[in-house]
């Protein structure tokens, strides 16, 4: 028997190429794809398997309408096909026999092709369960279902700074070895040095990237934009949580013509906001090509738009939920103070002028201002003139 398995292209999908050579030795074909790639890649397969004696899997990975129908006429002709997937605009080839969705395990774990995979060959007896392949295994999982940023699993994060540090043939080498002769897995000396250098570059690049992003409102969300080649993962999540007023952030890539978007929101699904622009994806995590209609959107409306201002980091007095107020600035020139009442009640003065509207809390009093205002916390020296300012005497109005 011959097997073949066709993949995607980023950690999760050559994870399970790993396993797939683990399992299968030198009996197996493996080939990475791009979303765009496979279905050029199946029909090849089904042209020249006319034999019908290689077990054909795919992973991470969705068909077309036109190679889903050719799928199951091929194994309705004894060709030998299994589909894994786990994300969720691939359920309907669950109504196959030789197809797998699933996006969440029995115990609401969230799934990964390679999770996925690796029960697949243990339950079939294609591979040997072994400690290391399943913390290797685990790591790919937190990695691919952000499920590492709740954990703060560090090494997860690392294990794809690790896949994008190196080509795929010496990721694939360096992991099988180590699968193989250690049970458990580990970064090794060199490793480590150079991915503690690659943190620091991360933070720096993030660091830059924070001062570019723009604000606009998009079928009803709030989007922060940015224009970014690489780390798109952390970046998505970094300024997710540098600017929580935003419901997702959608990340730029003009030369692959393609825009990602994450959220760090249970409340945002940012796969059906990619559906809106014929992509897909998961909820917290999806993408889409630059069509004309998303380069519109995305590009030509946001690009005259002045970027976020940061809130002042190193202050001392002027801090946010502090009971002397909180002092906010716009590109307009105007001034916010946001002042509690009480606890429940939150107050804003716009100019020194009290603001009709009121806010159940601080997060909601703030989240109001960047949403309309794009207001960003002042310095300390601002913040200090603006309240002796407070206490001169007021100029009689005649
Ligand atoms: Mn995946």
């Amino acid at each position: 028997m011959m097997y073949k398995l066709l993949s995607h292209n980023d950690l999760d999908g050559v994870s399970c190429g790993i396993l797939a050579k683990l399992a299968f030795g030198k009996q197996v074909n493996v080939r990475y794809n791009s979303v765009g790639g496979l279905d050029r890649e199946v029909q090849w397969f089904l042209d020249n398997n006319k034999d019908k004696d290689t077990l054909l899997i795919i992973t991470d990975l969705s068909v077309n309408e036109e190679n889903e129908k050719k799928l199951d006429e091929y194994v309705k002709a004894g060709g030998k096909v299994q589909f894994l997937d786990h994300h969720k605009t691939a359920l309907h080839f669950n109504d196959y026999d030789w197809g797998q969705v699933v996006v969440e395990d029995e115990e609401g774990k969230l799934t990964s092709a390679t999770s996925l995979l690796y029960e697949y060959l243990v339950k079939n007896d294609y591979l040997e369960p072994s400690n290391g392949i399943a913390e290797f295994v685990e790591l790919v999982r937190q990695y691919d279902t952000w499920e590492w940023e709740k954990n703060n699993n560090l090494e997860a994060q690392r294990l794809n700074a690790l896949f994008f540090l190196i080509s795929i043939d010496e990721f694939e080498e360096k992991m099988i070895d180590r699968l193989l002769s250690s049970d458990h897995f580990y970064f090794d000396e060199f490793e480590k040095k150079v991915l503690d250098m690659e943190d620091d570059k991360i933070e720096r690049y993030i660091r830059r990237k924070r001062r570019e992003l723009v604000q606009a409102k998009m079928e009803g969300l709030y989007a922060g934009i940015v224009y970014a080649e690489s780390y798109h993962s952390e970046l998505g999540n970094e300024l997710g949580k540098e600017y929580p007023h935003l419901d997702f952030i959608a990340i730029l890539n003009i030369g692959s013509k393609r825009v990602g978007f994450r959220t760090i929101h249970d409340h945002v699904d940012v796969s059906e906001f990619a559906g809106l622009f014929g992509g897909g994806g998961h909820a917290k995590a999806s993408g889409c090509t630059l069509t004309d209609d998303a380069y519109n959107k995305f590009v030509a409306e946001t690009f005259p738009l002045e970027p976020l201002r940061e809130d002042a980091k190193r202050n001392r007095y002027n801090l946010k939920r502090s009971t002397f107020g909180s002092l906010y600035k716009t590109l307009a020139e105007e001034l916010f103070f946001i002042a509690s009442v009480d606890e429940q009640t939150w107050e804003i003065e716009k100019n020194n002028i009290k603001m009709d509207q009121t806010f159940p809390s601080f997060e909601e009093a703030e989240k109001y201002l960047k949403r309309n205002h794009q207001a960003w916390l002042v310095r300390d020296d601002v913040f200090v003139h603006y309240l002796m300012d407070q206490l001169k005497p007021k100029k009689q109005a005649e």
